[in-house]
């Protein structure tokens, strides 16, 4: 298990020096480690979802970075390149996800016969994941990052923060089944008030913490949050600082970070690929880097929606009628709330709109289905 107070060491260690200075370290040199795949999380549980696929000399392995060409996967050897031919899903129908392959995946990997890369022949099913709306394939869920216990939502306060996107972030989180943290950075800039509308829009139970890779402060109460010999993705804007904290807790500026445009404090998409990082404890506590993402659609809801906001669902048990929708309804507990300044309408507001995206998508589902029931061709993109 992680030994916290080497990490919290590091952590202000590297804090102190802005984690700049030398960069020596590669990310593949993380993973030369005496076990690489326990330092990548493999425990029984992964061993058994993996089992099935480990047949003759198939060995097993987890991927670290997906690019294009190619990945890189940690093996029981350490980090080595790879290569993958699984078919991208091509209906709905076959496959909700449009990820054959994400960072995160637990794979079983054969020696490739054309090169000498390892080939991917197989993906064990997947424990926990973030995922958003397929951009180009609005009823596909592009899978962010898999098996991961717990997602960061970055945002810097440096920049306005745009309403909803805490909301829309938990709530992708906790579809995936990942617990959300959300993390405030560059709180050595100052910015009380931005601070405050971050706490704001963070649901009780949800913790939040404001952190700065310039005077280290937060990062020993966010690394004390992050699940034990887990994964924790860090999803966010570009510019939001994802990188910095990841190299701020490993105590080394292993990963790139990039300078934010002055005029906007827009980020330059310094971050292209998602990458696996592990941290000094070598017993399987990781961390996930991703390029910052503006934007996340959602996908479907079996439940995520009620939990990121558990507040609001709390209050519906005690609306009129049991299909009340919160809007204008007579007897609404939810407005009521509202009225009473015990809820914000912000937070209601982001609530409806959630539910309007994901209830679009459900009828477009419904009638892709349909046609095909009816033996019609689906809409092509879909
Ligand atoms: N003052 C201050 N600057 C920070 C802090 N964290 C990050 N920055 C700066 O913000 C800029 C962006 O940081 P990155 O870590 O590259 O951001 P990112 O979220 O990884 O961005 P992408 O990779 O483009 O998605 C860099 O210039 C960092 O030095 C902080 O806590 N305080
Ligand atoms: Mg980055
Ligand atoms: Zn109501």
């Amino acid at each position: 298990m992680i030994d916290a107070d080497t990490g919290e060491a590091r952590a202000l260690e590297g804090a102190a020096t802005g984690a700049t200075g030398d960069a020596a370290t590669q990310v593949a040199d993380l993973w030369d480690v005496p076990d690489p795949l326990a330092a990548a999380g493999w425990d029984e549980t992964v061993a058994q979802r993996l089992a099935p696929l480990l047949t003759g000399d198939r060995r097993p392995a987890r991927v670290a970075r997906i690019e294009y060409g190619g990945c890189h996967l940690v093996t029981d050897l350490g980090r080595r390149p790879g290569v993958s031919r699984l078919p991208r899903a091509s209906t709905f129908d076959d496959d909700r996800f449009d990820t054959p392959l994400a960072v995160g995946d637990w794979v079983a990997v054969e020696r490739d016969q054309s090169d000498d890369r390892l080939l991917v022949v197989g993906v064990a099913p997947r424990d926990r994941r973030i995922g958003r709306r397929d951009p180009s394939r609005e009823l596909l869920e592009q899978v962010l990052a898999a098996n991961v216990a717990a997602v960061v939502v970055v945002h810097a306060l440096d920049r306005p923060l745009r309403p909803g996107r805490i909301e829309r972030s938990l709530v992708l989180a906790h579809e995936g089944g990942a617990r959300p943290i959300v993390v405030a950075t560059k709180i050595d800039l100052g910015f009380p008030q931005e601070w405050k509308a971050v706490r704001d829009a963070t649901p009780p139970g949800t913790p939040a913490v404001a952190v700065s890779k310039r005077d280290g402060r937060g990062l020993s109460e966010l690394l004390s949050l992050l699940p034990q010999g887990q994964t924790t993705a860090l999803i966010g804007e570009s510019g939001a600082g994802k990188s910095s904290i990841i190299n701020a807790l490993l105590g080394e500026h292993v990963l790139a970070t990039g300078a934010v445009r002055t005029t906007d404090a827009k980020g330059r998409h310094t971050t292209t690929a998602r990458e696996l990082v592990p941290l000094s404890d070598g017993h399987g506590t990781c961390l996930l880097d991703t390029p910052g993402t503006r934007e996340l659609g959602m996908v479907r809801d079996t439940g995520g929606l009620a939990e990121a906001f558990a507040d609001i669902e709390a209050l519906a048990a005690q609306c009129r009628f049991a299909d009340c929708r919160h809007d204008r309804e007579a007897g609404c507990a939810v407005l009521a709330a509202v009225e009473a300044g015990e809820l914000s309408d912000g937070r209601r507001r982001s609530f409806l709109e959630l539910r309007e995206e994901i209830e679009d998508l459900e009828t477009k589902r419904e009638a892709r289905e349909r046609r095909i029931g009816e033996g019609r061709r689906p809409p092509r993109e879909q």
